[in-house]
């Protein structure tokens, strides 16, 4: 091989490889997104806090394809009994939002939630692994672990 057609050929390689999608170390990878299911725990805001500090944000699921993925990741290889994803009603009770800003559109609630419990105080939305990881409301200060997403 003449060595233009090497260069060529390693520029190209490059290209292809710039193209493909890389996670950060520990993410996986589904769609155009990258997910951490964490083995540490935290209250809901500490979870946020974790999930910044990696470059990511706390999970934002808006499909069931999305939510099937994490549903079957969660089962097969995370088998944590919560983890915080990143809707909350706390600034009004019952409207839920993803980041305190935009509106959660789907959803996956087991039946029976949100309910609210404990005397009105759950104001963060987790998967609970005894609901399948379905959705449940519950309370913001409970040390779960977490699912951290970032865009690929
Ligand atoms: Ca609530
Ligand atoms: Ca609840």
């Amino acid at each position: 091989m003449r060595l233009v057609h090497l260069v060529v050929f390693l520029s190209m390689l490059t290209l292809a490889d710039a193209g493909k999608s890389r996670c950060p170390v520990g993410f996986i990878q589904h769609g155009r997104s990258c997910y951490w299911f964490s083995n540490v725990r935290g209250s809901f805001p500490e979870a946020a806090s974790y999930c910044r500090y990696f470059g990511s944000h706390l999970a934002i699921i808006t499909s069931r394809d999305e939510d099937s993925f994490i549903r079957g990741y969660a089962s097969r290889h995370g088998k944590g009994p919560h983890y915080w994803i990143g809707a909350t009603d706390l600034i009004l009770e019952g409207r839920w939002l993803w980041e305190g800003h935009h509106p959660v559109t789907y959803t996956n609630w087991n039946p029976g939630q949100p309910d609210n419990a404990y005397g009105r105080t759950e104001h963060c939305l987790e998967l609970r692994q005894s609901y399948h990881y379905r959705w449940n409301d519950y309370i913001c200060d409970k040390k779960l672990q977490f699912i951290c997403e970032t865009e690929v």
